[in-house]
């Protein structure tokens, strides 16, 4: 019987899940709703009754593997992330803060703990944007930040309903109704840090205080089409030409000394008709701010949207821009966080506490429990890319931090999260 955390499952279940969706750029791409999806899905499952936890799969896709406790009325202690990864991704981003979640309550069940609440991990649908247009799918529609009734005519890029992908992974948006979230008393998903502060500082485990705000546009550029040949350069109408100057105002707005704490991306563009002898008539692409601080994220996003209104009017290119995402940035649990630190330091390492500048889950579990985050060092910092790394010994620790906090948390929990009472 494995006495204490077991770092070689967890291993090996992470290449399990690696190999899933394992794509010849040596990336891995799993996106929601595709047969990777499901296979990875699949594997989840398998573990998660291994483990001897009961399986479920709640109206918005979300995997559970819950250890039931003595008291069935009591609130879950819940700890997880996502398996969905980004196009030609790392083995780590979501997958670890599952696997060390399970491993987490496998071995406190394993080694004959009792535990008061039911402890679940759980895997959320669809964390990453995907052809549906829609990323944090399952906890935003679990905390209730998507309507599922919004979202019953809702299609793919390509025309698929999203009802069709969710019914697929077991989920059904006519049921979201049932979905409980005033059944969790506490939310911590562990997750790797995809930033190299922790590395840099020689540190295994981190604790996240708040979560950036992301804001996403998808602005169409509109020229005119014609004849590469035959059109004289002055009377053209070029989308492609605009979006180059777009690409170059969108860098001198994120070089400004005002836009110090922002980020901003463009690592989406469609251009159409996208033939070599023709003049481009259109260019669609995702414009991409992230900020800590909402007010800034909006001013950013206001002034790029002031400039290219200017910009293409005078070059007579038509603008169109819809805003896709507007999620403002997040404080996480104080209590959740001292908690958190407290057991860092109790492994006898030193508790660096940080921002968060990817997005995740957590972020709308924030609207139903208290929530954390527990990061994990990637190594060189690499993330979204085939490069992304976790050692396995780092794994193993934030396993043992998250059994040790479940436990705690399980024991004291009314004490320990004063905001739990508030709920
Ligand atoms: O984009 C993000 O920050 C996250 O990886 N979904
Ligand atoms: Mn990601
Ligand atoms: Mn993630």
């Amino acid at each position: 019987m494995q006495l204490g955390i077991d770092a070689s499952r967890i291993h090996r279940r992470i290449h399990v899940l690696a190999a899933i969706g394992a794509d010849p750029t040596g990336g891995i791409t799993r996106p929601f709703g595709s047969e990777a999806d499901l296979v990875a899905r699949e594997a989840l499952r398998q573990e998660i009754v291994a483990a001897g936890l009961n399986y479920r799969v709640d109206a918005a896709g979300n995997q559970w593997g819950i250890l039931p406790g003595r008291d069935s009325h009591t609130k879950l202690l819940v700890v997880g992330s996502h398996l969905d990864t980004v196009p030609h991704g790392g083995a780590y981003d979501g997958a670890a803060g599952v696997l060390v979640s399970l491993e987490a309550i496998q071995t406190l069940h394993e080694t004959g703990y009792r535990n008061h609440h039911p402890l679940a991990v759980v895997a959320f649908t669809g964390e990453e944007p995907n052809s549906f247009g829609l990323s944090t799918l399952g906890s935003r529609l679990y905390t209730g930040r998507l309507s599922a009734a919004d979202l019953l005519e809702h299609h793919s890029a390509s025309g698929e309903p999203l009802q069709d992908a969710l019914v697929r992974v077991g989920g059904d948006l006519r049921s979201c109704d049932t979905l409980n979230p005033s059944e969790v008393a506490v939310f911590i998903e562990p997750h790797v840090e995809q930033s190299g502060r922790l590395d840099d500082a020689n540190l295994p485990i981190g604790v996240v205080d708040r979560i950036t705000g992301i804001y996403r546009d998808h602005v169409t550029l509109t020229g005119e089409q014609n004849h590469a040949g035959t059109t004289r350069m002055g009377d053209r109408k070029d989308a492609l030409d605009a979006f180059a100057d777009a690409i170059s105002l969108f860098e001198t707005l994120l070089q400004m000394p005002w836009a110090d704490w922002m980020v901003g991306t463009i690592g989406q563009v469609q251009v159409y008709p996208n033939a070599i002898n023709i003049v481009p008539s259109r260019v669609d692409f995702i414009v991409e701010l992230r900020s800590t601080d909402l007010e800034q994220l909006h001013a950013g996003a206001q002034r790029y949207h002031q400039q290219l209104t200017a910009h293409m009017s005078q070059r007579h290119i038509a603008l169109s821009v819809d805003n896709i995402l507007d999620q403002a940035p997040e404080t996480l649990s104080p209590a959740v966080r001292n908690l958190l630190v407290q057991q860092v330091r109790a492994h006898h390492l030193t508790p660096l506490t940080v921002a968060s500048w990817a997005g995740h889950d957590a972020t709308h579990m924030t609207r139903v429990a208290p929530t954390g985050m527990l990061f994990i060092r990637s190594i060189h910092g690499k993330s979204h890319c085939p490069d992304e790394y976790s050692r396995p010994e780092d794994l193993a620790v934030a396993a043992d931090i998250l059994h040790d906090t479940m436990k705690h948390l399980d024991q004291v929990l009314e004490e320990v999260a004063p905001d739990v009472a508030s709920l």
